[in-house]
């Protein structure tokens, strides 16, 4: 089925491995599918690992970046190429926000909101992190995160909470 493009935006993040390697494969393999073109690709930013207990300096850290693409799969069919990707380049799922070679997350697709079992839109907690936001804002400036309003100001607000700087 052919459906009318829409605009998606995928976060990259690695923290294992050659991280800026794999991230630029990775944005390779997603210009290289049919049915999605990439339209820009953030600057790639150095950040603290968030894990289930809050910022952990002591693990490796992570770089990351954003996406924009366009596309005429549907989200479901796009997660499944970004998942593919993620394993070709080993990525192994052990613990939740745990150590990973590639992470590539649907930040926002079309201003779809939906919630299945696979797929949450807009990702449930972008809204709160400054890695996912900034490279973002970077390559979109007029960015909405849907229900949560303009990306430029969810980051000014972000960082007037200082202490929640790296998430
Ligand atoms: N899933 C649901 N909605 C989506 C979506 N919009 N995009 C499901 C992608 N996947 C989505 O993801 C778990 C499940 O989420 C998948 O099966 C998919 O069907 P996962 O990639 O297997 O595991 P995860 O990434 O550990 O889980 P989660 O909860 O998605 O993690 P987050 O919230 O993405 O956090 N620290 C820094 N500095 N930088 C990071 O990039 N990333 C994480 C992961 C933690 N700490 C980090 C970073
Ligand atoms: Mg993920």
């Amino acid at each position: 089925m052919t459906e009318v493009p829409r605009t998606a935006v995928i976060a990259l993040g690695a923290n294992l491995g050659e991280r800026e390697q794999t991230i630029r494969q990775a944005v390779a393999q997603i210009e290289s599918t049919e049915q999605i073109d990439v339209l820009a690709v953030s600057p790639l930013y150095e950040t603290t690992a968030i894990t289930l207990d809050g910022p952990d300096p002591d693990k490796p850290g992570y770089l990351n970046g954003v996406a924009l693409v366009t596309t005429t799969l549907d989200p479901e069919t796009l997660l499944d190429v970004l998942e593919g990707i993620e394993r070709a380049h080993g990525r192994e799922r052990t613990e939740r926000w745990g150590d990973r070679t590639l992470d590539l997350d649907i930040v926002d697709f079309g201003g779809l909101t939906r919630d299945s079992d696979r797929l949450t839109l807009p990702h449930p907690r972008a809204a709160e992190r400054d890695f996912v936001l900034r490279p973002w804002l970077d390559i979109d400036p007029d960015a909405q995160l849907p229900g949560e309003g303009r990306v430029a100001e969810l980051l000014a607000r972000l960082d007037r909470s200082g202490s929640d700087r790296d998430r």
